[in-house]
């Protein structure tokens, strides 16, 4: 696993974060140090999708990365009567899918697709995971995006939907934040590559409270909301429809 040095040079001008090849390279080391819970997120992913698909119906990984949620559900398939759609909109990070995908194994087909997720038509869906993707999709698309997911999910299907979350308060949000200096610190990076991946982030990742996630699900239609994780600013939700 290639190591994220990335924000490490004081020397290199800080713009703002995009998914290209220098980020794709260093992707898991990135979001393994950066995000916590994701291993235990994606390890569920599988679980719940070994549950909860249905035979003959789509799953769909929206912001799929490097494809470790969709390898996470085809591995724990039980059969392989369903279709995995994996969406990403970065070039880079689906070819490295592709490659990351093809020599692990069997299971239900996988169709990997380069595109907007605002694009995509979601059919006959048994599951969706947005896993923390949502946040860098613009807020005012966030509705229409979910909409779209609801629609096209079948009766009882499954959104899991993880977020980093902004807090309604300001001490709240200064202790979690620095909670969650304190876990990347611990993990190898330094003040300076914290500071300067914040202010990368600052305008690409726009974080939302957990009450607005839980009161847009609700408007869209989804019936059962709960938080099944959370790690200070990090929460994995479900909605049910
Ligand atoms: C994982 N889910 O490993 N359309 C398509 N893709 C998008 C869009 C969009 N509008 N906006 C962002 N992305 C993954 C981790 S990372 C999270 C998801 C992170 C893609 C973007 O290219 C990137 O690959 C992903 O969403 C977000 O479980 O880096 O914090």
């Amino acid at each position: 696993m290639n190591q994220d040095r990335l924000y490490a040079d004081a020397q290199e001008i800080v713009t703002d974060f995009v998914f290209d090849e220098r980020v794709a390279s260093v992707f898991p080391d990135m979001i393994n140090r950066s995000v916590p819970g994701y291993g235990t997120i994606i390890n569920m992913i599988g679980t719940l999708a070994a549950q909860r698909v249905k035979p003959g119906s789509c799953c769909y990984d929206l912001g799929c990365s490097l494809g470790a949620a969709t390898l996470a559900i085809r591995s724990a398939a039980k059969d392989d009567d369903f279709l995995i759609v994996a969406v990403d909109n970065s070039p880079a990070m689906l070819t490295g899918a592709r490659e990351y995908l093809a020599d692990k194994g069997q299971g239900p087909p996988v169709e990997l697709i380069c595109a907007d997720i605002r694009d995509i038509r979601i059919r006959q869906a048994s599951m969706v995971t947005l896993n923390f993707t949502l946040q860098f999709v613009p807020a005012a698309d966030r509705s229409p995006l979910l909409q779209g997911i609801y629609e096209g999910m079948l009766p009882d299907g499954l959104l899991l939907l993880s977020e980093k979350i902004a807090l309604p308060d300001e001490l709240t949000q200064q202790l979690f934040t620095e909670m969650h200096h304190g876990f990347k610190k611990a993990r190898g990076y330094s003040e300076l590559e914290i500071s300067r991946k914040r202010s990368a982030l600052e305008d690409v990742l726009i974080p939302e409270t957990l009450s607005c996630h839980t009161q847009r699900l609700h408007k869209v239609g989804f019936t059962t909301i709960e938080v099944w994780f959370q790690c200070f600013n990090f929460v994995s939700l479900l909605a049910i429809k």
